[in-house]
């Protein structure tokens, strides 16, 4: 379908204006015109209730943004998306994480193939080996029961399995041990490792293309410290390696038997993953039955995105409040603020998820965009944050749209610690939206020169997602709302959200320091004169 470009939609141009008139209203004003607003301005869905009334919105802003999805062809794209269409158009691939979870018995069709018994065929083997080494049934080398599991990967080989083992650890077997391996700083392997012993030790060796830097050097490195470790017989490696990968060739070349391998397929990008055999660490930590529950968290979203109209459609609501703000209020960034300990790696998961997704500055057409696109996503747990930058999201100069996202139970009751918790996201929206006005300030008795600073503005906006309790299936919900919120953007901003052309630079141009680093012989050094410089100090450093 041809769009017109986003700037020239009817829907755009009356936003333009809209948001002159609205820019002046403060939410003080919003809310006294309405006093069922808070309940009127909420969507629910599967447990999730998403309150969006202290947003800077009105019914004639919502009418607007729905009217902008349905010119930016949003419909036709959620369906290319399930339909398995090769959407992912710069690297010519389907995008169909949703098939992951997809049930038993569905059909999705990639290349005339359909992909759902497959996907179920490798969670099979997956639950199969996980109940191996959950029961002490898969031994290592010398015979012992594996107690340690270490996933070594990067990027979306890794930031999902951390999120995923960290958000769902009340339910992780507490006898296990688990590790994440990410950084190709020696640091982060050393210090994984050192007090693991490697007769009890589980390396899962995550990689798609089984050939990225970092993770091939902390694979190898892994597997020195394993043969150090064990008298050095390579028959080791069988019983404490497996890999997670689409590329068998070199899996095998590592020297993992391909039986122990478990597969995927170029249609799921790195970033949307974690689902996926990627898992597989998450997986052995609460068990098949339990990623079972996830999956079917992650699907009950996908097919509340793909069915339900866009006035009550949660990824699709947050979706065009941050465009909202990205394109009209220029705000630069959304702050993620989980107001749950295990969701602690949440806002980190996100900052992939959100910047590699639609950090895009060309259309799907190659043309350069003239409006932004992805905004920065951070954030922190609550209440943590509270008592760091949250000073900057009340009094700052900047507009900073927060996600607040909270829990009717604790997973750990602790007398008051949950009540006091519940109160503080409570009274952050407040205070954000509702602020503190200088004759509020007076009135409490402050001194006049005192009273700037002591004004809150307020007319900050923020979501809050609230559920019952952090479950495998909250949590697969609660991803699956954001990988849809990303796609609702980026099909506003026509842009490709599956690719990641923006990491090869530097890749390419490391591989060409890296030798440069390690000659004996002064190199002959072709760079600009700054990354000369820092080279041949380094090489200084080194001594050579
Ligand atoms: C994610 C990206 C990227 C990728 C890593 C690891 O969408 O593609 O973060 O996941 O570069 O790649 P491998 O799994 O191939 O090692």
């Amino acid at each position: 379908m041809s769009l017109a470009p986003l700037t020239q939609r009817p829907a755009w141009k009356a936003l333009q204006a809209h948001h002159q008139k609205i820019q002046g209203s403060h939410l003080r004003q919003l809310f006294d015109a309405d006093p069922k607003r808070g309940e009127r301005f909420s969507a629910e869905a599967l447990g999730l209730y998403l309150d969006y009334s202290k947003n800077r919105i009105s019914d004639e802003t919502l009418k607007l943004l729905f009217q902008l999805a349905e010119e930016s062809g949003l419909k036709a794209r959620i369906e290319a998306m399930f339909r398995g269409d090769k959407i992912n158009i710069t690297e010519n691939r389907a995008v169909l994480h949703v098939a992951l979870r997809a049930p038993k018995g569905s059909s999705i069709v990639v290349d005339g193939v359909n992909v759902v018994p497959e996907v179920h065929a490798v969670l099979d083997k997956m639950g199969e080996f996980c109940n191996k080494v959950r029961s002490g049934a898969w031994k290592g080398h010398t015979g012992k029961r594996i107690k340690n599991v270490v996933n070594v990967g990067i990027g979306g080989s890794d930031l999902g399995p951390v999120m995923a083992y960290e958000a769902l650890r009340h339910y992780s077997d507490r006898n296990m041990t688990f590790r994440f391996v990410s950084n190709v700083d020696g640091t982060d392997f050393t210090e994984a490792t050192q007090d693991l012993d490697p007769s009890e030790t589980l390396f899962i060796i995550s990689s798609k293309t089984f050939t990225t830097l970092e993770t091939m050097t902390n694979a190898h490195s892994a597997r020195d410290w394993l043969l150090k470790g064990l008298g050095g017989d390579a028959k080791a490696v069988a019983k404490h390696f497996v890999a997670v990968s689409t590329n068998g060739a070199k899996v095998s070349e590592f020297g993992i038997d391909t039986a122990n391998m478990f597969g995927f397929w170029d249609w799921v990008g790195g970033r949307y993953s974690m689902d996926s055999a990627i898992g597989l660490s998450t997986m052995i930590a609460v068990g098949p039955e339990n990623f079972g529950k996830m999956l079917t968290g992650f699907h009950e979203m996908d097919e509340h995105f793909r069915t339900t109209p866009f006035e009550k459609n949660l990824p699709v609501i947050m979706g065009l409040l941050s465009v909202w703000y990205n394109d009209f209020f220029g705000a630069q960034t959304v702050a993620v603020l989980p107001y749950d300990q295990y969701l602690k790696r949440f806002p980190a998961y996100l900052q992939q998820l959100t910047m590699e997704s639609n950090g895009k500055h060309v259309t799907l057409d190659g043309a350069t965009v003239d409006y932004d696109t992805g905004p920065i996503y951070w954030g922190e747990p609550g209440t943590n944050g509270q008592h760091s930058f949250y000073q900057l999201i009340h009094q700052g100069t900047r507009l900073i749209p927060c996600d607040f996202i909270a829990f009717g139970h604790s997973l750990n009751p602790h007398g008051a610690h949950h009540d006091i918790l519940m109160a503080n996201v409570f009274a952050q929206s407040e205070a954000l939206a509702f602020g503190k006005t200088p004759e509020q300030v007076k009135a409490e008795g402050t001194a006049d020169w005192l009273v700037p600073h002591r004004v809150f503005e307020g007319n900050r906006p923020s979501n809050t997602i609230f559920a019952d309790k952090l479950t495998p299936e909250v949590l697969g919900r609660l991803v699956a709302l954001y990988e849809h919120n990303v796609f609702t953007q980026g099909a506003v901003w026509n842009i490709g959200s599956f690719d990641q052309w923006g990491v090869e630079l530097g890749k390419v141009l490391a591989q060409r320091i890296i030798p440069e680093l390690a000659d004996k012989a002064e190199p002959k050094l072709g760079h600009d004169s700054s990354t000369n410089a820092l080279i041949r100090r380094f090489r200084k450093l080194k001594g050579l």
